[in-house]
């Protein structure tokens, strides 16, 4: 597949952005190609700007889950537009979309509309933080919370549980109050507990964690971590900007019949605008600013086009419950397929997978944690992901991220991904360990 016009805007783009994109991943960095710059999105394509096409398996990173260029979320947007396209003010469609949020994900009994999902994660830490009085938080070795400081803290080395920045810029003072478990090891989170005992304000989970590569909760480990949370009085935070309404209309929360103090949601909220949300019980959100003394704000927050194009979003969802069992046979069909050319392979990698979230990890241990999923060869995933692009099929750049399945992938396009799979892991054989 020629490039050419992809690598001369990529060199244009380094002159005026840092590493050509607007999000690094996008660089394809751990990949070893030029990113393809897109033109256009049609249902589960992509075409990019030397005219090549593609099955999307990343759906702008999970908001797609309906396909890309949804004629009824374009005509909500355009609508909406020909109105104005902000106001700063409160409107009838803000209050719309809340309601049906706390319709669809019942333990959100009130929210607050912000712009990304850092915004709203950054944003439930600080509730937490102001409703318990307490510094300290818990998170995953691995998991993703977006980039605010208070996340981009690495684990401590050995057995310190103190984090440590885990970006330049980011204060050593602000990493002590950020405390590192490991996924699906509830001992690790009660060994943090007790070494910090009643300073901890709040627990932040990816509950299907997306950001290692999918990978799922063991049973009974989201179940210990509310039962801990309850007890310690600890506000227990479900990250579900990635898995919310995405596996199932009502997330992880209903998928495993788990109820957290406050969730966090982006992407597919926004139907591909950018919108995020933190909420929960109402003894919380009632301390949020103007009720409240907790601050936080935002100058595009509820913006109509982007209500427009998450209400109609969440609409679909909430009303063709259909959609989730459609995305669940096709994502069912790439993993049994993938897992027979394994089998015609003889290659044991691992692959993860809850509803239309899904990981092909190049490694034979079972993939539960951090340190497991680290134990892929990434060296391997290059060249498998650059055979895949060249065979038509658009994986997520990294190892550690989740491929995302929509109800706009058809059994061809399947088929053809499960082809692709093959004759892309034929050709890498010979690079194997
Ligand atoms: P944003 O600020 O990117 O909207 O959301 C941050 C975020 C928070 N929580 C979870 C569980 C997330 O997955 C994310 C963002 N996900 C990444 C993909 N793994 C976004 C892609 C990117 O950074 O460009």
């Amino acid at each position: 597949m020629k490039s050419t016009k992809s690598n001369n805007l990529f060199i244009k783009a380094k002159k005026v952005i840092p590493g050509g994109v607007n999000s690094p991943v996008r660089a394809f960095k751990s990949v070893g190609t030029t990113p393809r710059f897109i033109e256009r999105a049609k249902a589960a394509y992509l075409w990019d700007v030397d005219g090549n096409k593609y099955i999307d398996y990343i759906g702008s990173w999970g908001p797609m889950i309906l396909g890309h260029s949804h004629p009824s979320i374009l005509k909500a947007i355009s609508e909406k537009a020909k109105l104005g396209t902000s106001f700063g003010a409160p409107t009838e469609l803000e209050v719309k979309i809340a309601e049906l949020i706390t319709k669809m994900v019942p333990s959100i009994e009130m929210l607050r509309m912000v712009n990304s999902g850092t915004e709203a994660t950054m944003s439930a830490i600080r509730l937490a933080r102001a409703f318990t009085g307490r510094d300290k938080i818990i998170k995953f070795d691995g998991c993703y919370h977006g980039h605010a400081d208070s996340f981009l803290i690495k684990a401590g080395s050995g057995a310190a549980t103190f984090g440590t920045p885990d970006s330049p810029g980011v204060t050593k003072s602000t990493a002590a109050d950020t405390l590192n478990a490991t996924f699906n090891n509830i001992e690790s989170v009660k060994k943090i507990i007790a070494d910090h005992k009643s300073e901890i304000a709040a627990i932040i989970v990816e509950p299907i964690v997306g950001n290692m590569g999918c990978i799922p909760p063991k049973p009974g480990f989201l179940e210990a971590l509310r039962a801990i949370c309850t007890k310690q009085k600890i506000v227990l935070i479900f990250d579900e900007v990635m898995t919310g309404f995405r596996v199932s209309a009502g997330g992880a929360q209903e998928l495993y019949g788990i109820k957290p103090d406050l969730t966090t949601l982006g992407k597919i909220i926004g139907g591909g605008l950018p919108v995020g949300a933190y909420g929960g019980k109402r003894e919380m959100m009632e301390m949020v600013a103007p009720n409240g003394p907790m601050y936080q704000a935002g100058t595009l927050s509820g913006n109509p086009l982007a209500m427009a194009a998450g209400f109609e979003m969440l609409s679909i969802l909430s009303k063709n419950k259909s959609i989730y069992k459609k995305i669940e046979r096709a994502s069912n069909q790439i993993e049994e397929g993938f897992k027979d050319n394994l089998r015609k392979l003889n290659l044991d990698f691992v692959v993860n997978r809850v509803g239309s979230m899904f990981t092909l990890f190049f490694t034979d241990k079972k993939v539960i944690d951090a340190d497991s999923a680290r134990s892929s060869d990434t060296k391997l995933f290059g060249p498998y992901f650059r055979e895949m692009l060249d065979n038509g099929i658009y994986l997520p750049p990294s190892q550690f991220e989740a491929v995302f399945v929509s109800s706009a992938h058809t059994d061809e396009m399947i088929d053809k991904t499960v082809g692709a799979n093959f004759k892309s892991l034929k050709a890498v054989l010979h690079l194997m360990k």
